[in-house]
């Protein structure tokens, strides 16, 4: 690099900065990106796509373009009015420049105009381009077009004009360093449902995802904003009222935003955010709603007379009942707390939020009487529900004592007492359970087969629940509690598998049991403790020799293999009980030659839309999911 433009800049205090600020950077990536995998790598195009965001926060950008080109680059356009190029007087040298090379120059740069500032930790374009082998950036402004490229953070130019344009915007392309990332191979997937979620949180704005490797694109544009986020998240679901609720409110540094909708459900789906930020962990928006939503709903309740003075309140969970929300703050200065810093922590963001619902709801109920019914009517029969379920969980505990501990007659335990060492197959129907109960190692491997359809948890209240006698038999072969109650110590097996036939109704059955665990048990699973089995789909013979197949893809593999002929049959599996014990046992059962997988909860959000779009009231969106909801899923050799 005989020829780097970088040889007349002069090392003064500002290019040492950047230097030593680019090296931490590098040498440390994960501080500022949080991991090198798969999660830090989609990190860099969040960060590029949150200034964009900036601009469009600041009321300045209106569309912003995403594409995945093929050999790992990614390009980000906006429509803003372009990153500054004149010479920063500070350091000499043009504002875009600063912006991509020193560390903690980004959104914050260039004062004024911007009121919020989002970012996923706020960490700035510059750590992107020092991660980055090969970045550019293009800015439309004043007339012409300004280009600098970049490597590993350095400018390998300096800025230059390479045309006119009546347009403004920013152009940054750029490609992550394979030194720093192992996998650049980044998922149309993850970033798609990601921009939606922007989208939905930056009311009007226009976000389109290209995908030039594979041709898919999606573009996201709401004019309801968070409102039409609630609305999808209630699209499978009845809902008590059409409209969903929403208001805002604004102030000098910060404002904030919530949509609200009832669905005929007993599940509570409140997503917060703030500066566009996921809270996983709440905070004092959340806070600040949720004891508003409690409050006027009592007061509500009383003066409408569904409440007598008498009574008690309703709780925040009956008021919760069935309810979706979304609350969305921007903050000019978010303070981020909690283990994984996505608890909001500014104090003043509660009674700002609590004043707003406490205010806008009161009057909306008053003036919505129809609206407020169907809300009231919701929530006490909640309250009635709980407190039936709470006498029954009573009298249950005291009554059926002995029921609840002592194992259900169902089970064919196992003789290991070592739980890392034991497994439970949960087995569709009673034949299956037989074939599985002959083919299985006793010593490791118990069965509890479970008989017609399990209830489905989604739709029903704790009560119903417990009361389903294939619900409890599993709660009480699992050993752990369940819901507050749960003591992951207390897993009599560290593997539950789910084994079912291969077909729709085997697939549902796991889906419910799925939702269950996801439900009840969410720690089961985080621990790594549930798999799905894989039955073979089919078994092919010729003369003496034969092969199990496991889907339609290998089925043709496999007869290509062999070609067919006279001596060649194909047996389908229409269910685990049509295979003999033995069979079971070398296909789906043998530790040394099964395939199981892993269930996992990568995201709670997803799981939660994937198992509320299943688990809903209608039934057509369930069957389109039930193919799709092996993503719920990865693969696991074992
Ligand atoms: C600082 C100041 C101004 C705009 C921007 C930064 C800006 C940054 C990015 C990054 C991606 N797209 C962007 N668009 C704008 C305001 C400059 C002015 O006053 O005109």
């Amino acid at each position: 690099m005989a020829n780097n433009n970088n040889n007349n800049v002069h090392y003064d205090a500002s290019q040492i900065q950047v230097l030593e600020g680019l090296k931490a950077v590098r040498l440390r990536p994960s501080m500022y990106i949080g991991s090198t995998g798969p999660r830090g790598l989609h990190h860099l195009v969040y960060e590029v796509v949150d200034n964009s965001i900036d601009e469009a926060l600041a009321g300045f950008c209106t569309h912003i373009e995403i594409i995945l080109h093929p050999n790992n680059m990614v390009e980000v356009r906006d429509n803003g009015r372009g990153i500054p190029v004149e010479i920063q007087p500070q350091v000499g040298r043009p504002a875009v420049e600063v912006v991509l090379t020193i560390l903690h120059a980004g959104g914050k740069f260039g004062g004024g105009g911007y009121k919020v500032s989002g970012g996923l930790h706020g960490v700035g374009v510059s750590v992107v381009n020092a991660l980055s082998e090969w970045l550019e950036v293009e800015v439309s402004r004043d007339g012409h077009i300004y280009r600098q490229t970049y490597r590993q953070g350095k400018a390998t130019s300096d800025l230059k004009i390479v045309g006119d344009t009546e347009q403004t915007g920013t152009t940054i392309r750029f490609v992550p360093d394979k030194e720093i990332f192992e996998d650049r191979n980044f998922s149309f997937d993850s970033l798609a449902q990601r921009f939606r979620e922007l989208a939905f949180l930056c009311q009007g704005l226009k976000i389109s995802l290209t995908d030039e490797r594979s041709g898919k694109e999606a573009v996201y544009q709401f004019e309801g904003g968070i409102i039409e986020f609630v609305e999808h998240l209630n699209k499978n679901k009845d809902t008590l009222f059409s409209k969903p609720i929403y208001f805002k409110r604004e102030r000098d540094d910060a404002v904030c935003e919530v949509a609200l909708q009832y669905n005929d459900g007993y599940t509570e789906n409140i997503l917060t955010y703030a500066n566009n930020i996921h809270t996983q962990e709440g905070g004092t928006h959340e806070t600040g709603f949720k004891s508003a939503l409690t409050r006027v709903v009592n007061d509500y309740a009383k003066q409408s007379g569904a409440l007598k003075e008498s009574d008690s309140s309703l709780s925040g969970d009956d008021i919760r009942e069935g309810l979706v929300a979304v609350v969305s703050v921007k903050l000019t200065d978010p303070q981020f707390e909690g283990q994984t810093k996505t608890k909001l922590g500014n104090t003043d963001v509660r009674g700002f939020v609590e004043s707003m619902v406490n205010e806008e709801l009161t009057i909306f109920l008053n003036e919505n009487p129809p609206v407020g019914k169907r809300i009231l009517d919701k929530v006490v029969a909640a309250a009635r529900a709980r407190e039936a379920a709470r006498r029954a969980r009573e009298l249950t505990r005291r009554k059926n004592a002995l029921e609840f501990t002592s194992l259900p007659g169902k089970l064919k335990d196992c003789t290991e007492r070592d739980p890392a060492h034991s497994e439970l197959f949960l087995v569709e129907g009673d034949s299956a359970g037989g074939s599985a109960q002959q083919g299985r190692d006793r010593s490791f491997q118990a069965i509890l087969p479970l008989r017609g359809k399990i209830l489905n948890v989604e739709k029903a209240r704790l009560d119903k629940i417990l009361a389903n006698n294939e619900i409890r038999a599993m709660i009480t072969a699992l050993g752990t509690g369940i819901g507050e109650e749960f003591d992951l110590s207390k897993a009599r097996y560290h593997k539950v598998v789910i084994m079912t036939d291969a077909d729709v109704d085997g697939a549902h059955i796991r889906t419910l049991l799925l939702t269950f665990f996801y439900r009840y048990m969410p720690k089961l699973i985080e621990a790594g403790y549930v798999y799905i089995a894989q039955p073979p789909l089919y078994l092919v013979r010729k003369g003496r020799s034969m092969e199990y197949v496991y889907d339609d893809n290998e089925l043709e593999q496999v007869m290509k293999k062999i070609g067919r002929s006279g001596n060649v049959g194909i047996q389908r599996f229409k269910g685990l009980g049509e295979m003999n014990a033995d069979q079971l046992w070398d296909t789906t059962m043998n530790p040394e030659t099964r395939t199981l997988l892993l269930v996992t909860v990568e995201d709670a959000l997803e799981a939660n839309t994937i198992f509320t779009t299943l688990m809903g009231s209608k039934v057509e969106p369930r069957r389109e999911f039930i193919q799709e909801n092996a993503r719920l899923v990865r693969n696991l050799d074992i």
